[in-house]
């Protein structure tokens, strides 16, 4: 190999050597620039007679011809690596699944809350909304309920801001308060200027009242907010023979089990007297034969008729109170009222 040989060989190694273009245009000017070893060996040419000049300057620009078309192609050959990378860096991959836009659902107990519209609307009763924040005379006193009763403790009930010192607000215990709210309206309704206790007449009231309420209680039963749904008939005429009739119906209804039985047990309400718990037993499937609790209910006490804005003498009727989430559990078999409240989208998506 002769010395310009040697030197294209180099160069072309140098280059093809480089990986980045700023390499490459370092080993470029080591032999094309300006104090280049291409540039030294033109010098040299001076040096020569004419006859040594024309062959070996035809020689020299011989080689740094094929110094430039080694140039050019580790130059592509750079461009190219340089699209590649850029090409993959960004590259798309198209067979990847798409981001889901996720269907919602409502929530189990939702599903159960109105379903319990709906069968009681069939019943002719009205569906009653209204603060989860209550004064304490809605709560407890306009529902007979003593000074001195422990559900009145702050171990019980959570007390927020705003009503007096002796009778702070709080967040419902019950949906009751509701209850009292709407019949009150009910009563204004109809009363027209009269003051004093209503002695009618006036359409009955039939109502229930679901939603949110607190009481401080938490394990794996008790959930600091959980549902209830009250139901309420006032009327001249309404008697504990039509709460049972209602109240069957509304079971046999919501479990989807016509054989279902129910049991009224005696029990104590503040609002109510008498007062019983509701059972109810299943005949069939894998809860048959067990007594489940599902209900407290009674006929709604005069102070509390009174409370109402109504004559005792005149207006009589029933009340009951159950909790959605219970009635959730049983209807579904779920076995621990925490997975309603966890928000986990495993267990709340099976009810869709
Ligand atoms: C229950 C049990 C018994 C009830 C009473 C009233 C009202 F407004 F008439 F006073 N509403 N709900 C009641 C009665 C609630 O829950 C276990």
């Amino acid at each position: 190999m002769n010395e310009l040989d040697e030197v294209v060989h180099k160069a072309s190694v140098e280059f093809v050597q480089a990986l980045t273009p700023a390499d490459l245009e370092n080993a470029k000017a080591r032999y094309l620039g300006k104090s280049g070893v291409m540039t030294d060996l033109m010098r040299g040419l001076a040096a020569l007679g004419p006859e040594d000049k024309k062959s070996r300057g035809a020689q020299i620009n011989k080689a740094k011809q094929a110094i430039e078309a080694a140039l050019n192609d580790r130059r592509q050959a750079l461009a190219d690596l340089e699209l590649q990378t850029q090409l993959q860096a960004e590259a798309l991959d198209v067979t990847l699944p798409g981001r889901q836009r996720g269907v919602g659902g409502l929530h189990p107990v939702s599903l159960t809350l109105e379903r319990i519209e709906a069968l009681f609307s069939t019943m002719g009763f009205d569906v009653a909304d209204g603060p989860e924040i209550e004064t304490d005379w809605f709560n407890f006193t306009a529902l007979n309920t003593p000074a001195d009763h422990p559900a009145r403790s702050m171990h019980d009930t959570f007390y927020v801001e705003g009503g007096s010192a002796e009778a702070p607000n709080l967040l419902r215990t019950h949906t009751s308060p509701m209850q009292i709210r709407h019949a009150v309206q009910h009563v204004k309704r109809y009363c027209g200027d009269e003051s004093g206790l209503f002695k009618g007449p006036m359409p009955e009231i039939r109502v229930i009242a679901p939603g949110r309420t607190y009481r401080v209680d938490s394990d794996a039963t008790h959930s600091p907010m959980f549902h209830q749904c009250e139901g309420l008939w006032i009327g001249q005429d309404v008697s504990f023979k039509d709460l049972k009739y209602v109240f069957t119906d509304f079971c046999r209804t919501f479990f989807e089990s016509d054989d279902l039985v129910l049991r009224f047990r005696p029990s104590f309400f503040p609002f109510t007297e008498p007062s019983a718990e509701i059972d109810i037993q299943f005949q069939q499937g894998p809860l048959a034969g067990k007594w489940l609790e599902v209900a407290g209910s009674g006929q709604v006490h005069p102070n509390v008729i009174r409370n109402m804005g109504l004559d005792p003498e005149i207006f009589v009727g029933f009340a009951f109170g159950m909790g959605p989430d219970r009635l959730t559990m049983l209807r579904y078999g779920v076995n621990d009222l925490r997975l309603f409240f966890d928000g986990d989208l495993r267990f709340l998506s099976q009810f869709q």
